[in-house]
């Protein structure tokens, strides 16, 4: 590994309760020692079961020089495999998704089944050793239908956090959903305000009309009477018991224990059912246990590089896939009921409004805070109260940071 000693001392100066010294977000080296480094040390959001539905299904995740693809075997199980071929290297996949019956090298055709093995390779010597030449796998996990991926070769413990995302959204049954839209956005800023970015509502009041339509500011959703939005504190009272009493409640989490993960029941504002602009369900077919629509839904955040939204009637998905010091793309999926018919039970149009202007509004704030960030004016500045996400996701990526440094013997 390169000797990433500057980063170190960069690690050393971050202040609690304040934003990273500039190199962390801006420098060529903070780029390469994240995407070679720290970035590699975690579990990293790829797509859902549902981007790769029947045997031979691929979706591509792609970060800086990395490319992975995920594949559905004939086994029904998915696996992830680095985007290079095992005879002389060329990309296998590529495009973004797609459907193969084999693995297939575009270069001189060595072909692969869908579970990575080394099935034809013309011209070999006579003592050419197959087996020694399947695809190499990447660490994939599935937490009840969110597929992450570690390019660790002894990745972290992913349990308890596996269990409870799964326990959170089973009833979502994401084997049974589908994908009708997918987004990617190219934001000129660092990955880490992207996410930075999408772990505060301080900024929402002013910047996200459509997405207030159904989110309530304060705790990312929860109804607070002081922002005039959800319901008053018995109204919230209320829902959750009923919540409760339907078989669908589930209790906010926060990363815990310096954890990953943060899952929880909110409710929408203003009675909205789904995110939408007019608070209706997106879709016709519902996609949780209940028969008519609540207005809540469970969401999902994840270290570094996540968060999900489900709604009654739809799922939308984000993962942040860093692409140079001041590139990133942030990725959004819109999943309904696979039994949902375009133009009948919902339209792309509808389903995707809230998130594409939201989206837009945020990759301005990340990309405005990034143009600041790179002053000579900038100086590490301190969280507000509302902020105490950022600040966990700060604090995660620093410790992490530190740990990789330290696991690769540069403490
Ligand atoms: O989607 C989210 O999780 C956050 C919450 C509020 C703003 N934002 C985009
Ligand atoms: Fe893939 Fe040659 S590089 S078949
Ligand atoms: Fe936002």
């Amino acid at each position: 590994m390169r000797n990433f000693a500057s980063i170190a001392e960069l690690l050393n100066q971050d202040r609690p309760g304040y934003t990273l010294p500039q190199a962390l977000y801006t420098s060529e080296e903070a780029f390469r020692f994240d995407t070679e480094v720290m970035l590699k040390s975690v579990w990293l959001y790829a797509c859902t079961v549902a981007h790769v539905k029947n045997p031979g299904d691929f979706y591509v995740f792609e970060m800086a020089n990395n490319s992975v693809f995920i594949v559905r075997g004939r086994d029904g199980e998915v696996r992830a495999f680095y985007n290079t071929c095992t005879h002389r290297g060329s990309r296998i996949c590529q495009v973004q998704a797609g459907t193969m019956p084999r693995i297939m090298c575009p270069y001189h055709f060595w072909t692969f089944g869908l579970d990575g093995k080394l099935i034809a390779a013309r011209g070999m010597p006579d003592d050419f050793d197959k087996g020694a030449h399947n695809l190499r796998q990447v660490a994939l996990e599935n937490c009840g239908g969110l597929l992450f991926i570690c390019l660790a070769d002894n990745p972290p413990p992913i349990e308890p956090a596996k269990q409870d995302i799964a326990a959170a959204i089973g009833i979502y049954n994401m084997d049974k959903l589908k994908v009708a839209a997918v987004e990617d956005l190219h934001d000129t800023a660092n990955w880490k305000l992207v996410m930075e970015n999408n772990r505060e509502c301080y900024h929402c009041e002013a910047n996200h009309p459509e997405l207030l339509n159904s989110l309530s500011g304060s705790g990312f959703g929860r109804g607070n009477p002081e922002d005039g939005d959800a319901a008053d504190e018995d109204d919230v009272t209320a829902q959750v018991e009923r919540w409760k009493a339907m078989g669908v409640w589930r209790d906010l989490v926060e990363f815990p224990d310096g954890g990953w993960h943060r899952v929880g029941r909110l409710s929408l504002a203003h009675g909205a059912l789904s995110q939408t602009m007019d608070g209706q369900p997106a879709s016709r077919k519902l996609i949780w246990p209940v028969e008519h629509a609540e207005p809540t839904s469970v969401s999902v955040w994840t270290q570094p590089n996540s968060w999900h939204h489900f709604c009654c009637d739809h799922v939308v998905t984000f993962s942040v896939m860093p692409q140079g010091p001041d590139r990133s793309i942030l990725r959004t999926s819109w999943l309904v009921h696979e039994d949902a018919v375009e133009g009948e039970d919902y339209t792309v149009e509808n389903l995707t409004h809230v998130w594409k202007a939201t989206n837009r509004q945020d990759r301005h704030l990340a990309e405005m805070n990034h143009a600041g960030i790179v002053t000579d004016g900038y100086r590490p500045g301190p969280y507000a109260l509302e902020e105490n996400l950022v600040d966990a996701f700060k604090t995660f990526y620093v410790e992490r940071a530190k740990a990789a440094l330290e696991a690769a013997g540069q403490p």
